[in-house]
C-alpha cells in the first residue's frame, strides 16, 4: 500500500487589523477549494491564520487583547471551514491564538496549531514551545514583537500523532530554528512536520540578518528534514501586513533535504507536493538509523544545561 500524502501549503498574504474572522475564513475556504482541485489530502495554514499578527502592538492591559484569542475550536467563525473540509474529505492544520481558563480561574494564552483529520475529527493541538521576541513594550522599535507578553511557552514539548496514514508532528515559526525541535520528533519516528510562520523581514536586535531571512528559513527546514529523515511543510503569512513586510517563501521539503515545491508570490497561494512517506525510511533506516548510530550517553548537556558554559581556562 502506498503512503502518499498530497499536501498543500496554504500560504496567506496579509490579514488587516480590521479584518473579521468571517472574511479570513472565506480566504481559507478559497485555498481549501484550490486544494481540492489539486487532489490534496491535507492543507496547512500559517501561524495565527485567523487574525493579523497582533503581537506587533502593545496594550497596557492584556485583557484588551482578549478579542484576538479563540476560546474554543471549532467555534462559530471556523465551523464553516471544519464542515467544508470534512465534506471534501480534506484534513487541515490551523494556527491561531488560544485563551484557556482553568477551573481555579488561572488564564493561559497559547500560540497553537490544531490538526484535523479528513473526517473532521481533531487529531491534536500543538502549543508553541520557543517563544521569541520580548516581554516589555520597547517603544524604540519600529514595531513590537511581544510574543513573550502575549503567549506562555508550552510545557508539553513536541508530540507526534498517527494521522494521514503516517506519523505527523507540528512546530510553530521560531520552533523551526532549533535543532532540538526536529530531533524530539525524529525520536518519535515523525514522517511529516507541519509549521506555520510569521517572520518579519526586519529583525530589530540585529538588522544584519534582514537580507538573510529567506536563506535562514530554507536552511533550518531543509537541514531539519534531512537530519531526521522527514518531510517538512513550512507555511508563511507573508507580504506587508499593517506596514510590516514579512517573509513568504512557503515551501515543502523532502527527507533528502531537497525543496519539492516553493511559493512564487507573497500573497494567498497554494503550494502542493506529493509526499511518499516511505521515502523517510531511506534516511531513517540508513545514515540516520538513530538506534544504531546516535550516542545519547555523550549528549548529556542537551537536557541538563540551557545556556553556554565555556570550558575552564587552561592553567
Ligand atoms: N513568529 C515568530 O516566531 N517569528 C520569529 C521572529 C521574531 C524571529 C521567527 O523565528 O521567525
Amino acid at each position: 500500500m502506498t503512503r502518499v500524502v498530497t499536501v498543500g501549503a496554504a500560504q496567506l498574504g496579509p490579514i488587516a487589523r480590521r479584518d473579521s474572522r468571517d472574511v479570513v475564513v472565506e480566504r481559507l475556504l478559497g485555498l481549501l477549494h484550490e486544494a481540492e482541485a489539486a487532489g490534496c489530502d491535507l492543507v496547512v495554514y500559517p501561524e495565527l491564520a485567523l487574525t493579523t499578527f497582533f503581537p506587533r502592538w502593545h496594550v497596557a492591559d492584556i485583557t484588551e487583547a482578549d478579542h484576538w484569542y479563540e476560546t474554543a475550536m471549532p467555534n462559530a467563525a471556523t465551523q464553516p471551514l471544519f464542515d467544508e473540509a470534512a465534506r471534501l474529505g480534506i484534513g487541515f492544520c490551523l494556527g491561531y491564538a488560544l485563551r484557556e481558563t482553568d477551573a481555579d480561574g488561572t488564564v493561559h494564552r497559547w500560540n497553537v496549531q490544531t490538526l484535523v483529520e479528513r473526517d473532521g475529527s481533531i487529531v491534536g493541538t500543538f502549543k508553541k514551545v520557543h517563544i521569541p521576541g520580548h516581554e516589555e513594550h520597547e517603544p524604540h522599535r519600529p514595531f513590537q514583537h511581544l510574543e513573550r507578553y502575549y503567549f506562555e511557552p508550552s510545557p508539553d514539548g513536541f508530540g507526534v500523532w498517527e494521522a494521514f496514514g503516517g506519523r505527523v508532528g507540528m512546530m510553530i515559526c521560531n520552533d523551526r530554528r532549533w535543532p532540538e525541535t526536529y530531533r524530539e520528533m525524529g525520536l518519535q519516528g515523525v514522517e511529516m512536520i507541519l509549521c506555520g510562520y510569521n517572520t518579519p523581514l526586519h529583525y530589530a536586535p540585529d538588522p544584519g540578518q534582514d537580507p538573510l531571512q529567506g536563506f535562514h528559513n530554507q536552511l533550518v527546514m531543509s537541514s531539519g528534514a534531512y537530519q531526521n529523515g522527514t518531510f517538512v511543510v513550512g507555511v508563511a503569512k507573508g507580504g506587508e501586513e499593517e506596514g510590516v513586510p514579512s517573509l513568504a517563501e512557503s515551501a515543502i521539503f523532502a527527507p533528502s533535504g531537497e525543496t519539492l515545491a516553493k511559493a512564487t508570490t507573497d500573497g494567498d497561494e497554494l503550494v502542493v507536493a506529493e509526499c511518499d512517506l516511505d521515502w523517510c525510511a531511506n534516511y531513517t533506516g540508513t545514515l540516520f538509523d538513530f538506534d544504531r548510530y546516535r550516542r545519547p550517553e555523550v549528549y548529556t548537556r542537551l537536557t541538563t544545561q540551557r545556556g553556554v558554559r565555556r570550558p575552564a581556562a587552561a592553567t
